[in-house]
């Protein structure tokens, strides 16, 4: 067994922030709209529709039903058109301030980089998405502290392949074992395992009753009531997970 923990690996959408319901899905639909597509995803819709992962793979999914006499090289030129004004209104939506981070993520953040835990990014979203995410709450310079960001544009095949993992962990050096990552989703946690890496999840309410098995541990967040925590505390009292949680977690996981 690794003797410390060395990297805690962060997903992004639905993880570090609530980026789904009123960020991508609400970009979507504007861009949609600038095409003169009558696609409207509603919050229901959308739910279905993240079982894709990756923004580009997520519209060839749906237009294969919305547009299936279309030839698929021609369904793949509106998904990359529509895909780029998606971004732009999606960033446009970070820079308003419509993005919620989650309770607790940017506390441990700053706890694990103060210990000197790297801290490294596993998202299959594009890369300007993650950067404008922590500039614009004021977190650019915890952003530079990151030793290794992953993103859309370092793999090919999306979550819940291991392919930015894998990615993640030769730039951040390190195997596997000695890493932790941190998810939302099902499709992030096999994407994580199948790169050998002990996973907790904090599940959302995109994610909430998805099959999580294989997590070191499965929580509502970042901030949770003594019932999810390995204490005798107690129960109702809600305190932030910390870093000391995570070794705990980590330690049992089998190496
Ligand atoms: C979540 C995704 C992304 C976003 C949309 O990725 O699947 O596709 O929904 O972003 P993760 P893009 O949870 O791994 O961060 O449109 O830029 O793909
Ligand atoms: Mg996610």
């Amino acid at each position: 067994m690794p003797d410390s923990l060395r990297a805690l690996i962060f997903d992004v959408d639905g993880t570090l922030a609530d980026t789904e319901r009123d960020g991508h899905r609400v970009a979507f639909n504007r861009a949609f709209d600038d095409a003169g597509l009558a696609w409207r995803w509603d919050e229901n819709v959308y739910g279905h529709l993240l079982q894709v992962a990756g923004g580009r793979e997520r519209l060839l999914h749906y237009m294969a039903d919305a547009l299936p006499t279309w030839p698929l090289d021609e369904r793949e030129a509106l998904a990359e058109q529509l895909h780029r004004r998606k971004t732009s209104h999606y960033l446009e939506l970070v820079e308003q301030g419509a993005i919620a981070w989650r309770p607790g993520v940017v506390r441990l953040l700053e706890e694990a980089r103060d210990a000197g835990i790297a801290l490294a990014i596993a998202t299959t979203t594009t890369r300007a998405n993650v950067l404008a995410l922590f500039e614009h709450a004021g977190y650019a310079d915890l952003l530079e502290a990151f030793a290794a960001i992953g993103t859309a544009e370092n793999s090919a095949r999306k979550k819940p392949d291991p392919g930015i993992y894998h990615h993640v962990l030769e730039r951040l050096g390190l195997p596997a074992a000695e890493c932790l990552a941190i998810e939302d989703s099902r499709a992030g946690l096999l994407a994580a395992r199948a790169a050998g890496i002990p996973t907790v999840v904090t599940f959302n309410d995109y994610t909430r009753g998805e099959d999580f098995e294989g997590a070191l541990r499965v929580l509502p967040s970042l901030v949770v009531t003594g019932e999810h925590l390995d204490e005798a505390s107690d129960a109702a009292a809600e305190r932030f997970v910390g870093l000391a949680d995570l070794r705990r977690w980590w330690a049992e996981a089998p190496h």
